[in-house]
């Protein structure tokens, strides 16, 4: 599955070639299962940067921005089909590379790249403006133009869906990408970039320079010739690309995580919701900008729910992520291991009870046990703080009032659910809730067709759906007059 070419260095692609870094350095990437070298990857610095960002200028000022707009579509379309075809081999280098388990890979990830693409391109040819009747002198109308070129730095937790998240919009709208990945999950990103030629994307359409993020990330958020970028990381790393933005006034778009209150009523079915509540934290190994990490649950069902929800715990089979049947892989590094193990810690001193969980799981790799805190309160740091793990804080509450208060109690503001059958209940939560999305008797499920993002330290802007759109456009306004000059 690994690629040997160039001696198995994985390359950066720019201008449509796969080239090494210029400094000549590379970094390898790991293995996160079993904390072995996986591959070395070309290590893109300021210069390379450089590079990429000219390219996708010139492709955009003479090939992507002025084509045809259903041609861009047809292409996008071609992209999927070939992103299809290559399905196998990406969901097990996904899966060697981030540890997350293939079938979900397959289930999830590899499905939802290629209905955002098709949905994308369904848009290339659909981008109108509009007349608007300002004068009765005058045809004034607006069009809207693509931005440029685009900056998209990811993170490590989806590394095809996100990446495929920015590059489709982006390219639909007929902007240009330069594309970096985490420095953890760089594989399958170079792939994209490959297939992306493969399908007949014309080469600086879609570069892709892997690096780390204070040097080629930085270099994004710095460079002059950028014009938007959008990001999908920590709030730490989103407050600095706001500022290094400011430079050329770059627009952009944060997308930065969460602390999610999934909230139980007694009269909700408790079985389905705890099912939710489960999948809800321990997902992707709990690394979800939309973890329903906050089980906020009516007192009078607090120890039942939190039975239930250790058994389902006890009940996923932690493994190689290869093998068909694990449900739940390492987290994705031994940085990301140490800081849930030590949030852990935390909520051990802050009094919070375990359930189940609490440990690593083995001694290879980068397994922790899914993990229960029970009778959480909501001041302690576990309740407030984003742990990126398969950690789950159970905080009781009194009644309504005191629920919406928890929900809406952290610097965070991305995603919320609610389990009721009361439906006056449900409309009044989902009015009152802080979050870019509410879940009323599920968790969980998006759909490209939507807009997606939060406001406060969950970052700003919106991607998915139509939304998008207005994120890579431009409107300019056009006035003929048409009456005495
Ligand atoms: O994120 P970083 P980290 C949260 C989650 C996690 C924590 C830390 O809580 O535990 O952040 O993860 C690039 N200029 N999320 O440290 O550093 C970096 O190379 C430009 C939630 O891995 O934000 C990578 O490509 N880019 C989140 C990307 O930013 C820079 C997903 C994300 O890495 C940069 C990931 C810089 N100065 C983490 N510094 C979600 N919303 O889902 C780093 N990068």
């Amino acid at each position: 599955m690994l690629d040997q070419r160039n001696g198995g260095t994985y390359p950066l692609l720019i201008g449509g070639e796969a080239r090494q870094a210029r400094s000549g350095r590379t970094f390898e990437t790991l293995n996160p299962a079993t904390g072995a070298h996986l591959a070395d990857v070309a290590e893109a610095g300021v210069e390379d940067v450089d590079l990429a960002v000219a390219s996708a200028r010139k492709a955009f000022e003479e090939v992507w921005g002025p084509m045809r707009a259903a041609d861009r579509g047809a292409l996008l379309l071609r992209f999927a089909e070939v992103i299809r075809a290559h399905s196998e081999e990406l969901v097990e280098l996904e899966s060697l590379d981030s540890g997350k388990p293939v079938s979900a890979i397959r289930r999830q990830d590899l499905p939802a790249v290629i209905d955002t693409l098709t949905y994308y391109a369904g848009w290339a040819d659909k981008i109108t403006g509009t007349v608007v009747p300002a004068r009765p002198d005058a045809l004034t109308y607006t069009v809207r133009e693509p931005l440029g070129v685009v900056g998209a730095i990811i993170p490590w937790n989806f590394p095809l869906m996100i990446g495929m998240w920015k590059i489709a919009p982006a390219l639909a709208c007929g902007c240009t990408v330069v594309l970096k990945p985490a420095e953890i999950t760089p594989l399958t990103a170079i792939r994209l970039g490959e297939l992306a030629l493969e399908a007949g994307l014309p080469p600086g359409v879609l570069n892709v320079v892997p690096g780390f993020g204070k040097v080629a990330g930085q270099a994004i958020v710095d460079h002059p010739d950028i014009d938007k970028v959008t990001f999908t990381g920590s709030p730490v790393v989103g407050r600095q690309i706001l500022q290094g933005s400011a430079g050329n006034l770059k627009r952009v778009t944060l997308e930065l995580g969460g602390k999610s209150a999934n909230i139980i009523f007694p009269d909700a079915d408790i079985d389905a919701a705890v099912r939710a509540a489960g999948s809800g934290i321990f997902f992707n190994t709990g690394q979800v900008c939309s973890a329903g990490s906050r089980i906020l649950v009516h007192e009078s069902i607090h120890d039942e729910v939190a039975e239930k929800l250790a058994a389902r715990a006890k009940g996923m089979r932690l493994g190689n992520p290869q093998e068909a049947g694990t449900s739940m892989g390492p987290v994705v590094s031994e940085v990301q291991m140490n800081r849930i193990l030590n949030y852990i810690e935390i909520g051990r001193a802050e009094g919070a009870q375990i359930v189940t969980g609490g440990a690593r799981h083995g001694d290879q790799g980068y397994f922790i046990e899914p993990t229960v805190f029970a009778n959480v309160r909501h001041e302690m740091r576990i309740s407030q703080e984003e742990i990126f793990g398969p950690v789950a804080a159970v905080v009781p509450f009194k009644d309504d009032d005191d629920a919406l208060r928890l929900a809406n109690g952290t610097v965070y503001s991305l995603a919320a659910g609610v389990w009721t059958a009361d439906m006056t209940r449900a409309h009044r939560f989902t009015r009152k809730l802080k979050a870019g999305t509410v879940w009323v008797n599920t968790y969980g499920p998006t759909d490209i067709r939507l807009p997606w993002g939060g406001v406060r330290d969950s970052g700003f802007g919106r991607e998915h759906g139509e939304e998008a759109i207005d994120n890579f456009t431009e409107p300019k306004v056009v006035w003929i007059n048409t009456g005495p000059a």
